[in-house]
């Protein structure tokens, strides 16, 4: 790393407390918030206990300049043979820091593993290699809706995320709002996400699981609960109809294509299940978790060479004529 890069680092740090990117120092959330407090207090402890090192490190050696020349006899003082207060004040020091340190994290693990509210909004999170399905129980019928790569969570109202996995195993963590949690084959784990701040955020996998593991991230908007409602409302509609004839072509192209098999559109013939929800992709942010911004050029670009733009994706390329391409993703943007 250069010297230049290496001035910046504090630069960096500061910005990442100040909130300005995915960062687990500036909370957004009531676990990421108490994980962040044990933080700070692991920081203040063990940063007094290093400044305590070397001021008595750095006492001792000015001591033993003063005394240079100096030829020190032998103690005869039979009460050195006694308590040695030295000692004594340093262990009693590390184990109250130690104690601290250990009683802290033991509160805030037990408090963020603890299950909280009883009406928690349930959402269940699938990895796959390299997407995240997203299911949310509708409070209003009890049924799931689908979709993918962009999780809405309500304001300060506690959501139970279920994680499972269909492939390898991938980690779900959210910096800004709670901790890490692995997503694992054959097993759910469950995290409670409590959202103090309205906004996007971003999330990740943070457990390599692929060629394209980097490109596996997780838009994240915290709505409040009127957006939520709003949200929730239109991801319970089927797909909106085509509005014209050249979208009434790209549901052809879609829903009767190769497209059908591994993509469902609620509303429409294609029911697939290998790939994301599209349903209302077009209200989306981003396109293929996070790896280009939501356009219709993004669109386009993905459905006609997926393999150029995330290389080794499950989705393997489909022969479109140019005109059916260009319907497809006008379609599917229409899809809000
Ligand atoms: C063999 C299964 C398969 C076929 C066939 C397929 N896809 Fe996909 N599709 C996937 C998978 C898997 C992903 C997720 C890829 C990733 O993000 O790495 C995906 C992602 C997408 C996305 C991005 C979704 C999102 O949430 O960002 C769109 C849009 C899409 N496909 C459209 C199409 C269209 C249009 C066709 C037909 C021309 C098609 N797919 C054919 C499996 C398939
Ligand atoms: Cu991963």
């Amino acid at each position: 790393m250069s010297a230049r890069r290496l001035a910046l680092l504090p630069l960096l740090a500061l910005s990442a407390c100040e909130g300005g990117f995915q960062s687990p120092l500036a909370p957004a959330g009531e676990q990421a918030a108490s994980i962040g407090s044990l933080f700070w207090l692991m920081m203040a402890v063990c940063g007094f206990m290093y400044l305590l090192v070397l001021t008595g490190l750095g006492v001792s050696v000015l001591r033993a300049r003063r005394r240079r020349g100096e030829v020190r006899a032998p103690s005869i003082n039979p009460g050195d043979r006694g308590l040695n207060r030295g000692l004594l004040f340093w262990a009693g020091l590390i184990v109250t820091g130690l104690t601290v340190l250990i009683t802290g994290s033991f509160l805030v693990e037990r408090g963020i593993a603890e299950a909280r509210a009883r009406d928690a909004l349930e959402i269940r999170v699938t990895g796959h290699q390299w997407w995240w399905r997203i299911q949310v129980r509708d409070p209003a019928t009890g049924g799931w809706i689908e979709t993918a790569n962009e999780l809405h969570l309500p304001l300060g109202q506690t959501t139970r995320v279920s994680l499972g996995s269909a492939d390898v195993i991938h980690s779900f963590w959210i910096p800004n709002i709670a901790q890490k949690l692995d997503l694992i084959p054959g097993r759910i784990n469950q995290v409670d996400l409590t959202p103090t701040r309205a906004g996007w955020f971003r999330g990740q996998c943070a457990e390599f699981c692929g060629v394209q593991h980097a490109h596996m991230a997780l838009d994240v908007k915290v709505d409040t609960p009127q957006e939520f409602a709003t949200w929730l409302a239109s991801q319970r509609r089927p797909a909106a109809a085509p509005a014209d004839a050249v979208a009434a072509r790209g549901l052809q192209v879609v829903a009767r294509g190769q497209c059908a098999m591994c993509h469902a559109i609620r509303g429409t013939q294609a029911t697939g299940r290998a790939g994301p929800d599209l349903t209302h992709f077009g209200a989306r942010r981003s396109v293929a978790a996070g790896t280009l911004t939501m356009s219709r050029g993004a669109v386009q670009g993905w459905i006609t060479q997926p393999q150029a733009v995330k290389p080794g994706t499950m989705m393997p390329p489909v022969a479109l004529s140019p005109a059916d391409a260009d319907a497809a993703s006008r379609y599917l943007m229409d899809l809000k």
